[in-house]
């Protein structure tokens, strides 16, 4: 238990105490805030590897709109089916995005997916598959991105602020 007249009583040991403080948050700071951005017509990185039970997060870092939907043919079996919009089918993705743009997410918007099926998951941009969209994310206990070394939240919730 703490004891406000020692607080009040060591003025300059309180200092040092938040110095030292701040520099443990800029340690675990410098992560980035996403795993996977997207330029006007690509996945970067477009490979992408993390142990299972990871969470990525795309990050959509150009002006065009985009969406992150997996080809269901081409993920491991036990694997949930993941779709920006919440879609269960990469044709019911497709459907969706014809009719009115439903699944797509513009500028700085984010979508995120938890992966813990280990295996090889294709996934593309609805709009920009026919100018080569596409990505992977391998799921391997090899991956040096896990969960325990999760990004940055993009909802302010980070304590430290890193420098653009
Ligand atoms: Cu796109």
């Amino acid at each position: 238990m703490r004891r406000r007249a020692f607080l009040a009583s060591v003025g300059g040991t309180a200092l040092t105490v938040s110095v030292a403080g701040c520099l443990g948050s800029g340690g675990a700071g410098t992560v980035d805030e996403y795993d996977i951005g997207m330029s006007t017509s690509a996945f970067r990185p477009a490979e992408f590897a993390v142990a299972p039970g990871t969470t990525v997060v795309w990050k959509n870092t150009s002006k065009s709109t985009h969406t992150v939907t997996a080809y269901e043919s081409s993920i491991p079996d036990e694997a949930d089916f993941f779709a920006s919009g919440g879609f269960e089918s990469t044709e019911a993705a497709r459907d969706g995005w014809l009719k009115n743009s439903s699944g797509g997410f513009s500028s700085n918007e984010t979508y995120e997916h938890t992966f813990t099926v280990p295996g090889t998951y294709e996934y593309f941009c609805i709009p920009h598959e026919k100018t080569g969209m596409v990505g992977t994310i391998e799921v391997t206990e090899n991956a040096t991105r896990t969960p325990e070394t999760p990004v940055a939240t993009t909802d302010g919730t980070q304590s430290g602020t890193d420098a653009e």
